[in-house]
């Protein structure tokens, strides 16, 4: 049992339930938290007041960015409306009050020792404790440790020579003097365009005698168009007060936000810019990257769009084009690095008295004694303020003191390449170790106080739970941990944020190991995700308690790419009735709907309707052409739906994506269906087209010779079976086959039909369903219904492609196994994370952009081998 009251025993040691590093946001919402919850803790600040990041970054012009009212806590709605604030960006003296007002209202001082830093951590295994030596007062005794100690406050050193040797003033923005800098008549150069820089330098501007800019990186940057706290939006918070916060907490960013469904390609030049005109009138930082187009922050063509705009308002703005131009941002996609919002930060560079000097054209070679010596030039100045940044989210952690857990290994041996947690929380072999929004969580990504309460109340919770079970110890497995590492990098490929050398990353501080730190698939689902833990029984966590007792529940949290999860998630909640039970008709009505309801395809070069002749009359077909000057090579593609659902339209966002990527023809054939036509009427059909279709390549601005054979799912199962008949039958020729979770065999006994029988869209029921209405038993052993089993010698080059959370799955890597014992050049993707649709969800599933790379690919080597 946790002892519910501050206890100190022996001499001078204080023994808490709970330690806390920092007093800002975080430290104070733990505080009251835990009192609340009946433990005893300890906040160790080296401050003297409350504040943490605010009260350190005193620079003139400091201000949140996400607005006031959003950017205060929800955990009291008393004290909600106990505080106004006054801006709709507050300042940093202002939230410097309320975090003060905060600590007043709830008595925290009374449990927070300042001035006092913790200078070393240790783990008692015997004891199941935390030892805090400190640089002030006792040492501290606890049974859970818990880092609020911040994502950006171990600011960078200068990295520039000759800092010493300076006779002037140097200053940082996040160590400015509470009693300010005279800067009045003074030669200012500032270092660093980040958020501080560009909030620092037009209040520098308006004051000193001449301010210099030294810039890297431009950056982005927006109208704050700050002023009066809105009226009707704090209205409309307090009317509905609640539920906004509760919004907040599942949202992407930790705000309420309407985002963008229409894609920037279903926009006009005139619609995106009335969007983008809109977007710069709120005055928002998340607007322009949630609400202009839903492409924005995750393809790059959509977000170039974006950029051009924000580059375009530049230019507007700053009347030298020169400088004008070396404010414009080139090198990164907008949003990859966190932009800014801006107050005359670009109208100050009009001013006589401020010049811009470029770091990229001349570097900084030192700092002299009466300034700073670039490559070309040197610049006198009196005082140089260093807008650098900070070793962000893992320095805190890092650089104050050794944490030493297991078996006296410390955290910055275990993260020499790069910090390792589970859900940014916890760290394998660190027991009773937490982080309050700690790298592999949605932290700096978001609103920062929503994702703290979200982040501390979890944590509390367990605390309790642990009391009430009496388990002592909880510590992340190596496995979760792992596995959490793994969806992070899978997370990380679905944004930009990748594309950019930031802080996000680690690329800011020189010898830091890269890697995208923060959570990036938002606030909302990683709390679903920190619950599902709870839920399914402390997934990835082993408790430990007092003779020897132990629980784990040891696992993988999320094995599904994220945004596999996200959708499967979404469809799970619509409780949608099983399509078996919707009859034939019912099903087809119910694909047709949700086809209608998907975002269109990008734009190719054309899409014509046409008829060719079947097997025993006509059949529509649909022809995607790439925009690239013709004749193309031409790619006989069938559609998925199990020999029953869809036409040669439904599977058009897949076939243009892989037109404009292949630069190829997709010509999809209108096969017949069961259960009116059963087996083997799709795949004559099938061999029918591709007969016509090769006989017919030119007029069909295709080129003659070999084609190329495609299909998903059952269109999987018509493009091998053809491709064996073609052999079989003496022709037409193919230079290659695409297999996209291809059924290849009636057999239902492999291990993926178990492991996936329900709950990834295509369930074992659905499957054998479809094998019903299509195919007798006695004829599925037949080749044309169970590929697998005819003969695969002599067969055209394969790239077959299955995915981890599918039934199919075995079958299709069963098929490309026997394909390549018969001597066929095959070529396997085995899609980790992926289910039965997830490449033909295009713009829906946007981790399957990857594995269509890859089939472009292929069938671009397929079509030139043939002419080698
Ligand atoms: O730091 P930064 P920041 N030589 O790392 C440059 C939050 N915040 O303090 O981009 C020359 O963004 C560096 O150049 P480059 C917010 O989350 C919020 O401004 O690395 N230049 C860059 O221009 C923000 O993102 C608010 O090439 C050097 C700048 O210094 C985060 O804190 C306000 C250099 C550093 O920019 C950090 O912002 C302020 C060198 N050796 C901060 N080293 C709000 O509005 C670095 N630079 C809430």
């Amino acid at each position: 049992m946790l002892s519910s009251a501050l206890e100190s025993i022996g001499s001078g040691v204080q023994r808490v339930d709970v330690a806390v590093v920092g007093a800002g946001f975080a430290g104070l919402y733990l505080l009251h938290k835990l009192r609340e919850s009946g433990f005893s803790a300890v906040a160790l600040d080296s401050a003297d007041d409350v504040g943490g990041t605010w009260y350190w970054n005193r620079y003139p012009g400091a201000r949140c960015d996400i607005q006031s009212v959003d950017y205060g806590y929800s955990f009291d709605p008393e004290l909600e409306e106990a505080w106004n604030w006054s801006e709709k960006y507050a300042t940093q003296p202002e939230i410097l009050r309320y975090l003060g007002f905060v600590a007043d209202r709830y008595d925290l001082r009374r449990d927070i020792r300042f001035g006092t830093r913790v200078t070393g951590a240790t783990w008692d295994e015997a004891d199941h404790r935390w030892s805090l030596t400190t640089s002030n007062g006792a040492p501290v005794s606890c049974r859970f440790y818990i880092m609020a100690s911040g994502c950006l406050s171990t600011p960078k050193p200068p990295e520039i020579g000759g800092v010493d040797d300076f006779n002037g003033r140097i200053y940082f923005t996040s160590r400015w003097p509470p009693e300010g800098v005279q800067l009045a008549g003074k030669r200012v150069a500032v270092i660093g365009t980040g958020s501080s820089g560009i909030q620092v330098i037009p209040l520098i501007a308006a004051e000193a005698a001449h301010l210099t800019v030294f810039q890297r990186t431009p950056n982005f940057a927006y109208p704050a168009h700050n002023g009066p706290a809105p009226a009707d939006k704090i209205a409309a918070v307090k009317r509905n007060r609640a539920d906004y916060r509760e919004q907040a907490r599942w949202s992407m960013g930790g705000v309420p936000l309407q985002a963008a469904t229409k894609f920037s390609w279903e926009l006009s030049e005139a619609e995106r810019r009335e969007r983008f005109e809109n977007a710069m009138a709120a005055g928002d930082l998340l607007s322009p990257l949630f609400q202009l187009w839903a492409d924005l922050a995750v393809d790059l063509e959509g977000n170039a769009l974006a950029a051009d705009l924000l580059r375009e308002r530049i230019r507007s703005l700053v009347k030298n084009p020169a400088t004008a131009e070396m404010l414009t941002p080139r090198d990164h996609p907008f949003g990859s690095k966190r932009p800014c919002l801006e107050t005359n930060y670009y109208t100050t560079f009009n001013r006589p008295n401020v010049s811009l000097v470029d770091l990229r054209r001349e570097p900084i070679r030192s700092i002299t004694a009466s300034g700073i010596e670039t490559d070309t030039r040197a610049v006198d100045v009196d005082i140089i303020v260093f807008a650098t940044g900070f070793d962000a989210m893992t320095g805190a952690m890092l650089a104050v003191h050794p944490i030493a857990g297991r078996d006296g290994r410390t955290l910055a041996e275990v993260w020499a390449n790069g910090p390792q947690t589970y859900l940014g929380l916890a760290v394998a072999g660190f027991p009773n170790l937490f982080m309050i929004t700690g790298p592999g969580s949605p932290s700096v990504l978001s609103n920062m106080v929503v994702s703290i309460e979200q982040h501390a109340d979890w944590i509390i919770d367990r605390f309790v739970a642990m009391r009430e079970t009496g388990f002592t110890a909880i510590e992340a497995t190596e496995t979760a941990q792992s596995s959490w590492e793994r969806h992070m990098k899978d997370c990380s490929t679905v944004t930009l944020h990748r594309l950019a050398n930031t802080w996000y990353t680690g690329a800011n501080v020189p010898g830091k190991p890269w890697g995208v730190m923060p959570y990036t698939m938002g606030v909302g689902p990683y709390r679903g995700i920190c619950n599902e833990v709870v839920s399914r029984g402390m997934l990835g966590f082993m408790l430990s308690g007092p003779d020897g007792a132990q629980q784990c529940n040891d696992g993988e949290i999320v094995r599904l790419q994220p945004d596999v999860r996200l959708m499967l998630n979404a469809m799970a909640d619509m409780k949608l009735p099983p399509l078996e039970s919707l009859g034939a008709q019912g099903a087809r009505d119910f694909a047709n709907q949700m086809n209608a309801n998907r975002p269109p395809a990008r734009p190719i070069g054309e899409i014509i309707d046409g008829t060719l002749a079947g097997s025993e009359g006509p059949l529509a077909y649909r022809l995607y052409r790439p925009a690239t000057p013709g004749p193309h090579q031409i790619v006989v593609y069938f559609h998925g739906g199990g020999w029953l659902l869809g036409d040669e339209k439904s599977d058009e966002p897949f076939c243009c994506d892989l037109c404009r990527r292949a630069g190829m023809i997709f010509l999809s054939v209108g096969y017949r269906h069961a259960p009116e036509h059963r087996f083997p009427t799709a795949a004559e059909d099938g061999y029918a087209a591709l007969r016509w279709i090769h006989a017919h390549a030119s007029e069909l601005g295709g080129l003659t010779g070999p084609l190329l054979v495609a299909g998903w799912s059952a269109g999987g199962n018509i493009a091998a079976v053809i491709c064996q008949l073609a052999r079989d039958r003496s022709g037409p020729p193919i230079a290659g086959q695409l297999l996209v979770c291809p059924v290849t065999d009636c057999m239902f006994e492999r291990p993926s039909y178990e492991e996936n029988a329900e709950g990834y869209f295509l369930t074992s029921s659905l499957m054998s369903w479809f094998w019903d209405l299509y195919c007798s038993p006695a004829d599925r052993t037949d080749p044309r219904a169970s590929p697998l089993r005819g003969k695969l010698d002599h067969l055209p080059p394969a790239f077959v492609t299955t995915c981890e959370f599918d039934p199919l799955r075995d079958e299709g890597i069963a098929y490309a196994k026997e394909l390549a014992t018969a001597g066929v050049p095959v070529e396997q993707l085995q899609a980790r994370g992926h289910f039965h649709a997830s490449f033909t969800m295009v713009d829906v599933v946007l981790t399957g952009v990857e594995g269509r790379v890859k089939m472009a690919e292929a069938l671009r080597r397929f079509a030139s081998a043939q002419h080698t």
